[in-house]
């Protein structure tokens, strides 16, 4: 069983380029899991078939046996698997982990954001270790910048293989190609030695990056034009939004470098989900749970405040 690799920073396109690959597959059984940072995932709802979830924290490292289960179990049912991973993985351990199951890796697939490139102004450091492991890099978002900073973008990615997409348009066709994807096995003197370490050191990228997630779940009805101020104002840390509110329907949000949209979600649904992903103190996250109460009349138990405060 084969399996494609799909990653890139925080709110790149990930999601809708995996939805256009998964629109345009040819007659292969094909099982989609997507991991996701936050307690509650919400990239589901935009993906036209089935999807697998593994939610909660990141599959090279905190998630990664609950990963190699998923991926074991699918193998009987498939012939591909289209995994997205959150922005956060270390690429080279999430291809260790994969390499302990059925699968094998045909392809991984790097999305760049050229928007967030042109206004931070090159790529962060965990971008640039992930151009290195990636075997196929996909330029996207180029309708939101001039010609100039996709040119200088593909210079950078020189020698790799590059696909420039508008709007994620990218079919399967594109990614199709097999790669001859090296893993390197090593395993250091300390992990033979006590071999639950493999999984758990790794989790410390997470940790360094102060990384964390706020999903709030409400059944109030919420004014997309509140919720839409409410981003705009959202210290600059918090980057990342995402969900599904109840209006006078049901709408699809994401804001991402700086961005908001917002469009009606197909499924109605009877709970609204605003997840807010970036870097934050505990205590700031408390802080962004009392502007959530604020902004959607909901009044969060001091029980769940203090399990969110240690999630
Ligand atoms: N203009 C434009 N918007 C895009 C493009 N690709 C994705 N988007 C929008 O960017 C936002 C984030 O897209 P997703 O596909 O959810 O990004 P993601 O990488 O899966 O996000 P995470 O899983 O949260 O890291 C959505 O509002 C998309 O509609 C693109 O090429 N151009
Ligand atoms: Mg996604």
């Amino acid at each position: 069983m084969n399996l494609i690799i799909i990653t890139g920073q925080l709110g790149a396109g990930k999601t809708t380029i995996l939805n256009n690959i998964v629109n345009t597959l040819p007659n292969i059984k094909t099982s989609i899991i997507i991991n996701e940072f936050a307690v509650i995932g919400v990239d589901k709802e935009s993906i036209s078939q089935k999807v697998e979830e593994v939610n909660a924290g990141c599959v090279c490292c905190s998630k990664g046996e609950e990963l190699i289960d998923k991926i074991n179990e699918l193998s009987s049912k498939s012939k591909l698997i289209l995994l997205e991973t959150t922005g956060l993985a270390s690429l080279g351990q999430l291809m260790k982990v994969v390499s302990t199951t059925k699968a094998k890796i045909v392809n991984v697939i790097l999305v760049v954001d050229a928007y967030s490139y042109k206004h931070s102004k090159g790529f962060s450091q965990i971008t640039k270790q992930q151009i290195t492991s990636a075997t196929t890099i996909i330029i996207n978002k180029t309708d939101l910048v001039e010609k100039k900073v996709v040119d200088e973008i593909k210079k950078k990615l020189e020698g790799k293989e590059v696909i420039i997409a508008r709007k994620g348009k990218v079919n399967y066709k594109q990614i199709s190609k097999k790669h001859d994807v090296k893993v390197k096995n090593e395993t250091s003197f300390m992990e033979k030695l006590i071999p639950e370490l493999k999984l758990d050191k790794e989790s410390k990228h997470i940790q360094k990056a102060q990384i964390k997630s706020i999903s709030y779940t409400t059944k109030n009805k919420i004014s997309k034009f509140k919720l839409e101020n409410f981003m705009y104002r959202l210290p600059k840390e918090i980057n990342r939004a995402k969900g599904i509110i109840i209006d006078d329907k049901t709408y699809k949000f994401n804001y991402s470098s700086g961005l908001f949209f917002i469009e009606e979600n197909l499924k109605p649904r009877k709970e609204g989900l605003i997840i807010l992903i970036g870097k934050m103190s505990r205590f700031q996250k408390l802080k962004l749970i009392a502007k959530l109460d604020e902004l959607t009349g909901e009044k969060t138990t001091v029980l769940d405040k203090i399990k969110s405060f240690f999630e």
